[in-house]
């Protein structure tokens, strides 16, 4: 009764949302842990819960008009789409990439609004970005698209409205430009309309950190519950953008050795670990490609092309993009002796990978609550916003650390009593699930 149910909803997203493949595959996950939640809770059924959390609150699409240096005029697409407010304000981050389309914002939305649940943080779900591609623009380039693109997109915004932040392509230097433009647009300081604000200005300390370091804590809390912990783990981390650096900081403070990570253009081993100062000063200082770590570093090796996965390790934490890890890229760890996997990326490892990493029992942390970290303490910078308040980088990464052993235990806890133990895939969408459509519930028909 309930499969065929299940069935017939996603017939019916498919339907309604065609060619959106990676909203359709997003999709799909969350509907197949749900199938024990409705057989106790008719109530879901009967008043479609799970349909009317497939369709977005809003969905918004606007044309960005910008001029490029050599004064030629340059259009891209714009695209905020606003998917549940059930548990507060729409947030989630900006994504500036070419491959951006509505598929790509609507999965990165739907997955949102489950991650946000499992924060407990009082924020819903959105996403954002543009087809834009910033490889190779300038900085005056950069803020000229930016100011543009809020030009539109501030009319949709506001603390209590919709809060956007960073994803690929969007860092501190992208936010700043927003913030300034929506503020001279509005004429109000208005602090807690985007998160990641520089520390000078609104900022809150560890954000920049959060996500890598939320992940690296899941791993952890994963571990701990297997007896183990990260000490002493061989460690690759995929990317090497704003997740994967704090990943590897923090994996390396917690006792691992991070020996590989990579880019869109190959990946590089280091088997004495990572330099990380060397990493931050490529990637966030001078802007550069990964390949020019082994120009400094005679010892590591740079492979161009090819599968940072086939480097042997223990704990794998893909942190660069959506279905970058797959069925042969998870058969080659698991033979290589994997024990765990935390996803700093939204959806990185493809439905094969999944299956298989579940089947082989390894620890398995999807991403939607292995990288809430970032988005929580997006949430913690809302709040010092709110009260006009700072914290100490102390008191703030205390929070972020009791906040994914929250999402751990909340998670696991799930999957447990719904027969399961340690598929933290079933627990989490289950329990963000639950928290979303009893909010729902609650509001009315809405
Ligand atoms: P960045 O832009 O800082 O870094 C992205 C990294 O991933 C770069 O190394 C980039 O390589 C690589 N990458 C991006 N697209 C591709 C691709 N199509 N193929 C291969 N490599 C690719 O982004 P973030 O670190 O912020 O984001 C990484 C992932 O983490 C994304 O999935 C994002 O959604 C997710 N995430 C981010 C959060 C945040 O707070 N920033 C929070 C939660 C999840 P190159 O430079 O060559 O393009
Ligand atoms: O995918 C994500 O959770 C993010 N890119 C961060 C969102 C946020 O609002 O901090």
């Amino acid at each position: 009764m309930t499969v065929s149910t299940i069935e017939a909803i996603y017939a019916e997203v498919l339907r309604r949302n065609p060619a959106e493949k990676e909203f359709h595959q997003a999709v799909r996950e969350v509907l197949e842990s749900l199938e024990p939640v409705l057989a106790r809770h008719p109530e879901y059924t009967e008043l479609k819960t799970v349909q009317r959390i497939c369709e977005p609150e809003r969905q918004i699409i606007f044309r960005v008009p910008w001029a490029d240096d050599r004064g030629e005029v340059q259009i891209n697409r714009g695209f905020r789409v606003e998917f549940n407010s059930a548990l507060g304000p729409y947030k989630g981050g900006l994504r500036f990439h070419p491959s951006v389309y509505l598929g790509i914002i609507k999965f990165l939305g739907f997955e949102q609004v489950f991650k946000n649940a499992l924060t407990g943080m009082p924020i819903g779900g959105g996403k954002g970005g543009s087809d834009f591609d910033p490889k190779g623009r300038s900085d005056a380039e950069i803020m000229r698209f930016c100011q543009s693109f809020m030009t539109e997109l501030y009319r949709h915004l506001g603390e209590y409205t919709d809060v956007p932040a960073g994803d690929i392509g969007v860092g501190g230097r992208e936010i700043g430009y927003l913030f300034g433009q929506y503020k001279r647009i509005t004429n109000r300081y208005e602090s807690g309309v985007l998160t990641g604000k520089g520390l000078g200005w609104g900022g809150a300390r560890v954000r920049t950190e959060a996500t890598g370091y939320g992940a690296a804590f899941f791993a952890e809390e994963m571990l701990a519950a297997r007896g183990s912990s990260l000490d002493g783990q061989t460690v690759v981390v995929s990317g090497s953008g704003n997740v994967a650096i704090y990943a590897i900081e923090k994996v390396t403070q917690l006792g691992g050795r991070a020996i590989a990570c990579s880019d869109s253009s190959g990946y590089v081993v280091d088997e004495r670990g990572l330099d990380l100062d060397l990493l931050k000063q490529i990637k966030e200082v001078e802007r550069g490609r990964l390949s020019e770590y082994t120009e400094r570093v005679r010892h590591a090796r740079h492979v161009t092309g090819g599968s940072v996965w086939d480097v042997p390790c223990t704990v794998a934490v893909p942190s660069a993009t959506q279905n970058e890890l797959d069925g042969e890229a998870a058969q080659t760890l698991l033979r290589n002796g994997l024990v765990a996997v935390s996803e700093g990326a939204n959806m990185p490892s493809t439905p094969e990978a999944v299956k298989l990493f579940l089947a082989a029992g390894i620890a398995y942390g999807p991403g939607k609550a292995a990288n809430a970290g970032g988005v929580a303490t997006s949430a913690l910078e809302m709040q010092q916003n709110a009260s006009r308040d700072r914290w100490t980088f102390e008191h703030t990464e205390a929070r972020l650390r009791d906040i994914m052993r929250d999402v751990h235990a909340s998670c696991a806890a799930a999957a447990e009593e719904y027969g399961d133990p340690g598929n933290l895939v079933l627990g989490a969408n289950i329990t963000g699930f639950v928290r979303v459509a009893d909010a729902m519930h609650a509001h009315g028909l809405v």
